[in-house]
């Protein structure tokens, strides 16, 4: 935790201090990707570290939730994420802990809750919703005093119930360094099962928060879980983390989650060089913009990067402008250019059906798509999740033709709304048929291919080699599965679902 919390004054700790509970609701069957939650294991660390007794409930292979079954804590405290699409579950989850300790309180916290803010309490049965990366020392100091309710009171962000109302206090106006953060806890997290799901072992560390852009899809929803000054942990502050993970998790390799993690070439350049310079061989895959330097993607490939994933959304300008992409087509020409002769691999998320969405447009899209040739791709149907732009133009317009929450989902998807000419049958089917066109530009044999004959690439996996021998096997079978699915991408990261 930041330096501030550290020195947040503490009443007298109580003798018998409330377990916490921390919850992951996700559900491997319903999962893009599966990688152990990121969030969870730095809340987890953050309340170890200022001696909090913390239980990890990580619901992704429990499809019968079994372990929320056996609670047998009286008076826990329960930390929730959740995204959207988890919402039915998450009620599911809540109905058992009421059932099993009547004097829990719980709670919500991540995009669905901070989307819905006050909102979130007739979705989901919560006693307190954080927005954001609040203290959680001043939650559970509060929680533990005699008097929680002026405590909870001054915990900045959080929105509580009490005696039959809403307390909406003011937001976090600090927002916490990352540098002083505390390496992420995984011990509790059932990696290894998360690792043999996957077929490879990965997990996600994310070095900024926030993003500044304003794309109406994805926004404001970062602006009000991170703020909206983004934040960066120092180049060291994030090597350290890179070994942490290597040395402690044995990873074949590392994905970075920063939403922009490019969008300053000169700190990436210095995260690279910082990797380099302390010989860590590992690989890694990050996803930003397109729009990067080529002395920056240089830099990059020597460090380890082998993937990048670009969020290229659209090949028509009219669409990039009208979702606020503040990027051009030729930018991603140029950059998926640069990988190519580099050696990166590349994805490209790509979308269909926004507003002002036509047959020529998609044809744009095909275009680009033949011009860049991406490695791998994912092509999604627009979808306004709750707390962007796209939600409230939604809303206003009353376009919204279905309100189940897990419906919410762009990857395995069911009809929301109707934003263009295009209903959703005829998304669905555009959709496939630009699949099986793009699926035969994709270049995913001759990248990986190439890799395989890139003599830096091969130096840094041999050395990676001699700290984890079995690594190879496992990305032999992940280049296998990747060109024989030769589609998403992503398809590779979650086999059960194949999304
Ligand atoms: C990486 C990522 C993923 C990874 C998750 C990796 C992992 N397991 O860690 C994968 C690929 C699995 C994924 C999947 C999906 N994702 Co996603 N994902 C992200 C991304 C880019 C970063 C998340 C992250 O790690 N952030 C860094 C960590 C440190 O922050 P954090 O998780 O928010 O947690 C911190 C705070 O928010 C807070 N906090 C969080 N929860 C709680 C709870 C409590 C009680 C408290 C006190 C505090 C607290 O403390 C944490 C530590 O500081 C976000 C965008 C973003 N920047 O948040 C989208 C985002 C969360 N994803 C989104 C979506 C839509 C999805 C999918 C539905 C996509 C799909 N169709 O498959 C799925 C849903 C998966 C699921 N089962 O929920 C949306 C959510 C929109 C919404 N309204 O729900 C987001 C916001 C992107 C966007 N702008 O559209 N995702
Ligand atoms: S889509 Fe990417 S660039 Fe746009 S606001 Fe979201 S994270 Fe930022």
């Amino acid at each position: 935790m930041s330096q501030e919390l550290r020195a947040v004054t503490r009443e007298t700790p109580p003798a018998v201090k409330r377990p916490f509970f921390i919850i992951n609701p996700a559900e491997a069957e319903k999962s893009g990707s599966l990688i152990p939650p990121l969030g969870l294991a730095l809340i987890n660390s953050a309340l170890k570290s200022h001696g909090y007794q913390t239980s990890v409930i990580d619901l992704t292979f429990d499809t019968n939730l079994e372990q929320v079954k056996e609670i047998l804590a009286k008076g826990g405290i329960y930390l929730i994420t959740f995204t959207t699409t988890l919402v039915p579950r998450v009620q599911e989850v809540i109905r058992i802990i009421r059932a099993k300790d009547p004097a829990a309180y719980i709670v919500g916290g991540g995009a669905h809750p901070v989307a819905r803010k006050e909102h979130v309490f007739d979705d989901v049965d919560l006693d307190a919703v954080a927005l954001g990366e609040i203290r959680l020392t001043e939650l559970a100091d509060a929680l533990h005093s005699t008097e929680p309710d002026r405590g909870l009171a001054g915990v900045q962000g959080l929105i509580f119930k009490s005696r039959g109302s809403v307390h909406i206090n003011p937001p976090v106006d600090s927002w916490v360094q990352l540098d002083s953060l505390p390496l992420p806890d995984y011990h509790a997290f059932p990696v290894e099962k998360y690792f043999s799901a996957q077929g490879f072992r990965a997990v996600a560390l994310s070095t900024s928060r926030g993003c500044p852009y304003r794309c109406t899809f994805c926004q404001p929803i970062l602006f009000n879980l991170f703020g909206k000054k983004v934040r960066y942990a120092s180049p060291a502050r994030v090597v350290d983390e890179v070994e942490h993970l290597v040395k402690t998790l044995n990873v074949d390799f590392l994905i970075f989650v920063d939403d922009t993690f490019a969008f300053y070439q000169d700190r990436v350049v210095e995260i690279c060089k910082e990797i380099v310079r302390r010989k860590i061989h590992v690989l890694w895959r990050c996803q930003t913009r397109v729009g990067l330097r080529r002395d920056v993607l240089e830099w990059m490939k020597r460090a380890g990067c082998f993937l990048i994933a670009f969020g290229v959304e659209s090949g028509s300008q009219k669409i990039l402008d009208t979702v606020d992409k503040d990027a051009t087509v030729e930018m991603a020409e140029d950059t998926f250019r640069h990988c190519k002769e580099l050696g990166i691999l590349t994805h490209a998320f790509l979308m269909i059906g926004n507003i002002g969405e036509t047959q020529e447009t998609l044809n744009d899209t095909l275009k680009l798509a033949e011009k860049i040739k991406p490695s791998f791709y994912c092509l999604s149907i627009a979808t306004p999740y709750p707390g962007t732009y796209l939600h409230e133009y939604a809303k206003a317009n009353d376009i919204i033709m279905d309100a189940d929450w897990d419906h919410y989902d762009h990857i395995l998807t069911s009809p929301v709304v109707q934003l263009s000419q295009f209903t959703h049958e005829d998304l669905t089917r555009i959709k496939k048929e630009m699949e099986l066109k793009i699926n035969d530009e994709q270049e995913t044999v001759r990248d990986i291919t190439r890799l395989l004959f890139d003599t830096q690439f091969l130096r840094l996996m041999l050395r990676s080699v001699l700290r984890n021998p079995t690594m190879p096997f496992r990305m032999m079978r992940l280049a296998g599965r990747a060109i024989w699915e030769k589609s998403y991408g992503f398809r590779v990261s979650n086999p059960l679902t194949k999304a």
